[in-house]
């Protein structure tokens, strides 16, 4: 990919296990980033209003029951449709003639044009917060015993994110918290081993932050953490690759 020198948005992603955190801290910390200037969106993993995020959301609230490879690749499907999108009018402000020339945009033989939809946002300088991406995917199916290798596969040439920031806390401390919501995946006993899956990814580029601390302690951790990655942020978008 043609790397440019011009500043662009940052990629951050939000891991944990259910009930660490994720979530409210992820609006938290747009919040911040918005209120020191910058342009931000808040994504999240599954995006449960595709059709691919329907079919996930069904599997998730056990209205419907798909092979575990099956719905690994789903989640992963969720994931690419945000990478590369076809429609261009699902993208609101989207300023073709910058793009026209870049390999952002490919033309297809059914006509349609094709975005890279997540570049194109990071590219127009646009930092983009996720709630859960590939390492999620990676630790849930694998938890299950599905092959690591075989789970990471389909997450190559996604998008690389600028910082990882993990929201670590005891399986059973997460489950005192409230109760889960009932969700299929939402038990102790799997929680435990995904954290170990969680483990098993986490790699010095991870921002591991403790989630048992006080909320305004982690955000104000959080804001650290990113604060480097969104000013500046000139080197080029890697993809995920094999590791
Ligand atoms: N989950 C999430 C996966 O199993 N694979 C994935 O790729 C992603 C992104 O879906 F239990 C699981 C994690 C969680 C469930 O997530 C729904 P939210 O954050 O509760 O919506």
């Amino acid at each position: 990919r043609a790397s440019s020198s011009e500043s662009r948005g940052a990629l951050i992603v939000l891991e944990g296990l259910d009930r660490s955190g994720k979530t409210s801290q992820s609006s938290r910390l747009l919040s911040y980033l918005e209120g020191l200037g910058h342009s931000t969106e808040l994504w999240r993993f599954p995006d449960r209003s595709t059709s691919v995020g329907q079919m996930i959301s069904a599997y998730l609230s056990n209205k419907s029951h798909l092979d575990d490879r099956t719905i690994h690749l789903l989640f992963s499907a969720n994931r690419w449709e945000k990478r590369v999108t076809v429609e261009v009018s699902l993208y609101k402000n989207f300023d073709y003639q910058k793009f026209q020339d870049s390999n952002e945009l490919f033309s297809r033989s059914d006509g349609f044009t094709q975005i890279s939809l997540m570049e194109t946002q990071l590219k127009n300088g646009i930092t983009l917060i996720i709630d859960r991406y590939s390492y999620s995917g990676v630790a849930f199916s694998s938890a299950k015993g599905l092959d690591i290798e075989w789970c990471k596969a389909p997450e190559v040439g996604l998008l690389a994110p600028d910082i990882v920031l993990y929201l670590d806390i005891p399986p059973e401390k997460a489950a005192e918290r409230g109760g889960y919501g009932g969700e299929r995946y939402e038990q102790l006993e799997f929680q435990r081993k995904v954290a170990k899956c969680y483990q098993a990814q986490c790699d010095s580029s991870w921002k591991v932050i403790d989630a048992c601390q006080p909320i305004e302690d982690i955000e104000k951790q959080l804001q650290d953490a990113v604060l480097d990655h969104v000013t500046d942020v000139c080197q080029p978008i890697e993809d995920i690759d094999k590791q």
